[in-house]
């Protein structure tokens, strides 16, 4: 009875939400995305299909997330959801189970840095993958570099997911300000981004999804202390550190 109350409910709120989409779409403080400029731009459901984390196509069956999303998860729990911008439609895309799942052997928790994973697709998927950042791209993460971030995640702090892939812009931050932010920050493992006030932010089921500049994956979505809060800005792994990790997991065959 309160399942059939909250189907009810959801089902109004979905409604009312497709009504007043355009005034305030986000991440948090973002706007819509295109799946056709971000073929590469996935997500990941549970059986029933719930949404609950990003991911990106880095090869053509490869998808890289982060590892608290992996984590304690089976291959046949789990669904990679390909080629579609509108979480509701069944009929873009596809929906697939990945075959194996590795995660990073050092990851004990987002916040301790190591919070990456790839899952290895059954076949390879007719989308454009983007290429990860490598050792050499460490300009990249230059503080006041405006990065990308993309997901279908939560809209506001302790709100909905969102049900269209969405995008917002935040620059990059000096390592001292993401360290006076949150004492764990991990310098050479993670950078933070954000704007000192907040507003525009990544937040819950953003995790695992991609960090874009200049036409390469530079980062997942990680971890943070609440969503676009003053202050607080979203911590993600910068994966030029990882590169070496991450190669002979992305193209095996090389
Ligand atoms: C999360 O729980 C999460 N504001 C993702 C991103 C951020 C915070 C939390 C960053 O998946």
């Amino acid at each position: 009875m309160r399942r059939l109350l909250v189907l009810v409910l959801s089902a109004l709120l979905a409604t009312a939400a497709v009504g007043t989409a355009a005034a305030d779409e986000r991440i948090i403080g973002g706007e819509r995305a295109s799946i056709e400029a971000n073929p590469w731009a996935v997500h990941l459901t549970d059986v029933r299909g719930n949404q609950f984390c990003g991911g990106t196509l880095v090869a053509p069956a490869k998808v890289l997330t982060a590892a608290h999303c992996a984590l304690g998860r089976s291959p046949r729990d789990l669904r990679v959801v390909a080629g579609r911008e509108d979480k509701q439609d069944r009929r873009s895309g596809v929906s697939v189970a990945p075959v194996s799942i590795w995660i990073h052997k050092q990851y004990v928790s987002a916040d301790k840095g190591e919070d990456v994973a790839v899952l290895t697709l059954p076949e390879a998927l007719p989308y454009e993958p983007l290429p990860f950042a490598e050792e050499a791209d460490a300009a990249l993460y230059e503080p006041g570099t405006r990065v990308r971030v993309l997901g279908w995640g939560r809209t506001a702090e302790n709100g909905r997911t969102s049900r269209y892939l969405l995008q917002a812009t935040v620059p990059v931050q000096p390592d001292d300000y993401c360290l006076d932010a949150y004492p764990q920050f991990v310098s050479a493992d993670m950078f933070c981004a954000g704007y000192e006030g907040g507003r525009v932010d990544t937040c819950q089921g953003d995790s695992g999804g991609p960090v874009v500049v200049g036409g390469k994956l530079i980062g997942v979505t990680s971890w943070g202390e609440g969503c676009a809060r003053r202050g607080k800005p979203g911590v993600y792994v910068q994966l030029s550190r990882y590169a070496q990790d991450l190669r002979p997991v992305v193209y095996p065959e090389s």
